[in-house]
């Protein structure tokens, strides 16, 4: 199911009206496992379905918090894309006879409430990388600056570019360096990246003349890496440049952020020298070596920070995503995120109720109706996230049918956004079926 809501984004983003699909399960917590009273397709830290009080159905999401940890329960969801908002909605019920501490002057504030966090998406294959390692043994002019460029056009999903500039040095089969100390270092300089042709490069520190940390990573094993330099040669631009050497696979990257359909021109600046000898100077002779730039094209990066319950509550516009002890008791308050995913930015979404608090105090948090939907990956009202509107679909639009509430189940059908599912959702559904049976 993941890898169909991801493929969906490219069609329906470009084209879309408010659409949506559901993508919590169980979001009522009715059902549970009788020996732990874990919720199904929940993953608990503490938290539990109840009896103890619920709005819909029969049960809820306890988190019963005493002295200093965090309780609750997560669902990790499906992995999305840049473009994509998330919307969450979940009642919480505050009860006065185990209230939330208060007054509110422990520190950190005790709170408990609903967070939506970030990782790896799942699903979302990379294309694979490009390179041109043109630089070896047989480069003729010694202390001279070679261009390789590498002239492309981003791919598919790719939000990222990652430059990789590289000096490929062979092991053997434990890993061991063929070359040992025969070849010597490469040196690189003037990074430069037209995207569309523009003339502005993206590249932080194109031409070394800073320190490398906040805008390069060099990595390398055995002795083996990148730094910066600036004695040992003639800069191509300024006086630094980057000096990559050992006896191991070395090098630098940097991420710039693309866009699917840019062309992309880089060029790069390389040099060996004459003088000295390997491993430290000399010329970069070792024959099973050559080095160059190379791009490796990620697909989203994940967007930071979490939208957390603390210390960054609400962090977004449109969110209410927590609620303390000042909060009134024994009635069930709609908590909320409201976020889109940013450019060049995908992740999978957890889903999470937490009851959190200071250093002491006790108190219980009830969840229910927690309904996660997104509302730009769907031409139509795809209850259940199978990627249809089909019978199923319909059926849900029948039972959570009010002119004068949302009632759980509804969000997905809420396209007008004002807390019902009344006659101009159902117009909205009714002509986007995608068939009875539709897989
Ligand atoms: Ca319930
Ligand atoms: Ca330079
Ligand atoms: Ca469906
Ligand atoms: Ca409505």
């Amino acid at each position: 199911m993941k890898r169909i809501l991801v493929a969906m984004l490219c069609g329906a983003l470009a084209t879309t009206a408010m659409a949506r699909t559901g993508v919590l399960k169980n979001g009522s917590f009715e059902s549970f496992d009788p020996n732990t009273m874990i919720p199904t397709d929940w993953l608990a830290f503490g938290g539990r379905s109840s009896a103890g009080a619920f709005n819909d159905g029969a049960r809820s999401c306890l988190a019963d918090f005493a002295n200093g940890s965090f309780q609750g329960a997560f669902q990790n969801t499906v992995s999305v894309g840049p473009g994509v908002r998330v919307l969450q909605r979940c009642l919480a019920l505050h009860p006065s006879s185990d209230p939330l501490p208060g007054p509110l002057t422990n520190t950190p504030k005790p709170v408990a409430g609903i967070k939506l966090e970030f990782f790896p998406p799942e699903g979302l294959s990379s294309p694979p990388p490009e390179e041109n390692l043109a630089f070896d043994a047989n480069t003729p002019d010694l202390d001279t600056w070679v261009n390789i460029p590498i002239n492309t056009v981003v791919p598919t999903d790719a939000t990222i570019a990652r430059i990789v500039l590289i000096s490929f040095e062979p092991a053997d089969a434990n890993g061991d360096p063929i070359n040992g100390n025969l070849n010597g270092p490469i040196y690189v300089d003037s990074v430069v990246l037209s995207l569309d042709g523009n003339a502005t490069n993206p590249v932080a520190n194109p031409s070394f003349e800073s320190a490398l940390a906040g805008t390069w990573n060099s990595f390398g094993a055995l002795g083996s890496g990148a730094a910066r330099n600036l004695f040992e040669v003639t800069a191509h631009n300024g006086s630094a440049v980057l000096k990559i050497g050992g006896p191991l696979t070395a090098g630098a990257t940097q991420e710039v952020a693309v866009s699917e359909g840019q062309t992309f021109d880089l060029s790069t600046q390389w040099k060996s020298r004459s003088s000295g000898t390997p491993p430290t100077a000399g010329p970069y002779q070792a024959p099973s070596a050559f080095a160059g730039p190379k791009i490796e094209w990620v697909v989203g990066s994940v967007p930071a920070p979490n939208i957390d319950i603390a210390p960054n509550a609400q962090p977004v516009s449109a969110t209410t995503n927590i609620m303390d002890g000042n909060a009134p008791t024994d009635t069930w308050m709609p908590l909320s995120i409201d976020y889109t995913m940013p450019a060049a930015k995908a992740a999978l979404l957890r889903c999470t109720v937490i009851n959190g608090f200071g250093n002491t105090g006790m108190g219980k948090a009830y969840y229910d109706n927690f309904e996660m939907v997104l509302t730009n990956v769907f031409d139509g009202s795809d209850a259940d996230a199978d990627g249809d509107e089909d019978m199923g679909d319909i059926a849900q639009l029948q039972k959570v049918f009010s002119t004068t509430e949302l009632k759980y189940g509804g969000l997905v059908f809420d396209h007008a956004e004002d807390d019902d599912v009344d006659f101009d959702d159902v117009n909205f559904t009714l002509p986007r079926m995608t068939g009875p049976a539709a897989e």
